[in-house]
């Protein structure tokens, strides 16, 4: 017990012999691996999130002749697995990683390749761009992927993708790559060198199943953590959008997301959350002429254009969006849309994984940045 007679004389904190004892303190904290909180408070617990990922671009005119370039130079097999390259923040050096948590890549395949499948505790989806005639095989269902689409493969689900056209096709990549990497969860296996199914079916069996609207297989019950529907087609999405937009034309309200701004989120059908464990995904539909408010999140996101072009503006940087630009979007990033003709925006994020953990926090700041 601490009494007036035992506690230590006031020590003088400025005094040579204090600082060399203290000196020494922090020396030998430092060999047993101890570190003082005092001193690290600041870049352990900061006010609001720091990240080291910075606000970034990639131009479509860039990415695409590149991938195409390693299309004639590298061969797709078995180890490499995959013709994919993924897009590195500069605020993450030596790490292929678009934010801390997302991995996004341009997958490329010439006319009549393979790739083998495998299956991994990442998730994975494809979203197109541009072109078709690539089947995607997940656990043995064929999968097209065309214009528009977005493909699921979800973790632990076997994958192979084969071209069966004569031309060379280039997509979207999105993967949990860091985020598994980074909490020790990554797990991996080989499976056929060829894909199981060479069908090439215009529906998968997953669309068959589950790929009416609102209808649920009676004989499928119960919630999946992922969705059973692998493949979200261009039409639904697009009539989606429109419709939306319509509707808040004819003054129907609460269709919208803000004035002249549309957007759907790609939902597992079995429980009406995320379609994917840990990555949200959506397509958004701004009209020519509208700018989103600017706002911020602690998730951090990718974003595609798909249509259109505009503007985007992060912390007060304003970048020119043309067909195809990737955009990183960091956590806490004050972000905004500006649209010069419709501006069709493909989107995933972190989202789902910081909902789950209750650590989501999401605002908006006054004003657009029109
Ligand atoms: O297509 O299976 O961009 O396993 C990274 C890892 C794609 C794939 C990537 C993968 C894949
Ligand atoms: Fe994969």
């Amino acid at each position: 017990m601490t009494t007036l007679e035992n506690r230590p004389a006031a020590v003088d904190f400025d005094s040579p012999d204090h600082q060399a004892k203290l000196a020494a303190l922090y020396r030998d904290f430092d060999a047993v691996g101890m570190t003082p909180l005092w001193r690290t408070r600041e870049g352990l617990m900061p006010h609001h999130p720091e990240p080291r990922a910075v606000p970034h671009l990639w131009r479509w005119d860039d990415l695409y002749p590149l991938a195409a370039r390693s299309g004639e130079l590298v061969p797709v097999g078995r180890g490499g697995e995959r013709r994919a390259i993924g897009l590195g923040n500069p605020g993450l050096p030596g790490d292929p990683y678009a934010t801390p948590t997302l991995w996004a890549a341009i997958q490329y395949l010439n006319p009549r390749e393979n790739a083998p499948e495998h299956r991994h505790s990442q998730s994975a989806f494809r979203f197109v761009l541009e072109g078709e005639g690539v089947w995607t095989v997940v656990d043995g269902d064929p999968v097209a992927m065309r214009r528009g689409d977005l493909l699921l493969t979800p973790g632990w689900h076997f994958h192979g993708h084969q071209n069966v056209s004569d031309t060379p096709m280039a997509w979207l990549d999105g993967l949990d790559i860091p985020l598994v990497a980074g909490i020790d969860q990554g797990f991996f296996e080989f499976g056929p060198d060829e894909v199981r199914n060479k069908r090439t079916p215009d529906q998968s069996n997953s669309e068959r199943l589950w790929g009416g609207p609102g209808l649920t297989p009676v004989a499928a019950v119960g919630a999946r953590p992922s969705s059973p529907l692998m493949a979200y087609r261009w039409v639904h999405t697009d009539a989606a959008l429109t419709g939306q937009l319509e509707l808040a034309d004819e003054g129907v309200p609460g269709t919208l997301v803000e004035p002249g701004h549309a957007a759907i989120r790609y939902s597992n059908p079995t429980t009406g959350g995320d379609a994917l464990t840990t990555m949200r995904t959506e397509m958004h539909r701004l009209v020519a002429g509208t700018s989103t408010r600017r706002s911020r999140t602690s998730a951090s996101s990718v974003w595609q254009v798909f249509n259109g072009g505009g503007t985007v503006t992060m912390d007060g940087q304003v970048r020119t969006l043309t067909h195809g630009d990737v955009v990183a979007v960091p956590a806490w990033t004050e972000f905004s849309l500006q649209a010069e003709s419709t501006l069709d925006l493909f989107t995933f994020s972190d989202a789902p994984v910081f909902e789950k953990l209750d650590l989501l926090r999401t605002q908006i700041t006054e004003g657009t940045d029109a």
